[in-house]
């Protein structure tokens, strides 16, 4: 029997800098489900370089998805990340719609830093809300946390301020929101609010004064892995926080580049551990 869950990852290929389906695929691999790549664009390398080139594939998109809904190609999950047009936004809505049975889940890629990315526009960002309306998890940092709820944004936001948000971002539409990469003095701090539940509950490791770039991809990704693997949200949240921490405290020690991302290479194997303990 097939029991291998399929992942539809809709997000860009960067071919340097550990981001969207370059560390999606390895981590989604490793969790024993299959990652079955929906790209959206091909970068050289993510937009945190000073110098990227940048293919958008929207009408590729259009035919891929054709070929997809021709083929009656289901997935156990709908997974977006990197969009790079208002179109793209659409496509995505439209696959989704079709799909509705998916877990979806929206990473709502947008901004940094209290910053928008250089290839969001604002039109971009209010569509995006139609996408996260549309999902059961999403996963945003702070900073899209604050464009999709149009807060101002602020580093010094307390735990109540942040259920607030969590819950503004549920009323939206999704069930469970888990705000990511809060820091906190020597903190980074990962929250999640489940509106099923009422729950609310976070998870912080130690912050060493170096933000890594793709590192909310990794994360999205090992929660996605390990859900579909029946793990509940408090372990898939808790595992996904602990491995990051472990890889960047040791990539930080040799010094590179933080926007070529960190060394999960190295540490798939204990990611498979994770999984396997029930
Ligand atoms: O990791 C988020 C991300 C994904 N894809 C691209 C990016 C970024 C963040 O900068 O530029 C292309």
């Amino acid at each position: 029997m097939n029991n291998i869950k399929k992942v539809a990852t809709i997000n860009d290929l960067s071919g340097v800098g550990r981001c969207s389906l370059t560390v999606s695929i390895p981590v989604l691999s490793t969790l024993g489900v299959q990652c079955c790549p929906f790209p959206t664009a091909v970068l050289s390398c993510h937009t945190g370089f000073d110098n990227f080139t940048f293919l958008d594939i929207t009408d590729e998109m259009i035919k891929y998805k054709k070929s997809w809904d021709n083929l009656g190609m289901d997935f156990e999950c709908i997974y977006s990340g990197f969009l790079g047009s208002e179109k793209q936004i659409d496509i995505v809505l439209d696959f989704i719609k079709e799909r509705e049975e998916a877990l979806i889940v929206v990473d709502p890629v947008m901004g940094d830093n209290g910053k928008a990315y250089s290839t969001f526009t604002k039109e971009m960002c209010n569509k995006m809300k139609n996408l996260v309306s549309i999902a059961d998890i999403v996963t945003p940092n702070l900073t899209e946390a604050c464009i999709l709820t149009e807060e101002e944004y602020s580093k010094n936001y307390n735990d109540e301020k942040i259920l607030d948000i969590a819950k503004k971002i549920s009323s939206m539409g999704p069930e469970k929101v888990i705000i990511t990469g809060i820091i906190r003095e020597n903190k980074v701090v990962n929250f999640a609010y489940d509106n099923e539940e009422k729950s609310f509950f976070k998870v912080e490791s130690d912050f060493n004064n170096k933000s890594y770039s793709g590192t909310g991809d990794i994360f999205t990704s090992i929660v996605i892995g390990l859900i579909l693997n029946g793990h509940d949200l408090n372990y898939s949240v808790e595992k996904a926080t602990e491995f990051i921490y472990k890889t960047i405290e040791y990539t930080s020690k040799f010094n590179t580049d933080t926007r070529e991302g960190i060394m999960f290479e190295l540490f798939l194997k204990e990611l498979f551990l994770i999984n396997e303990h029930k």
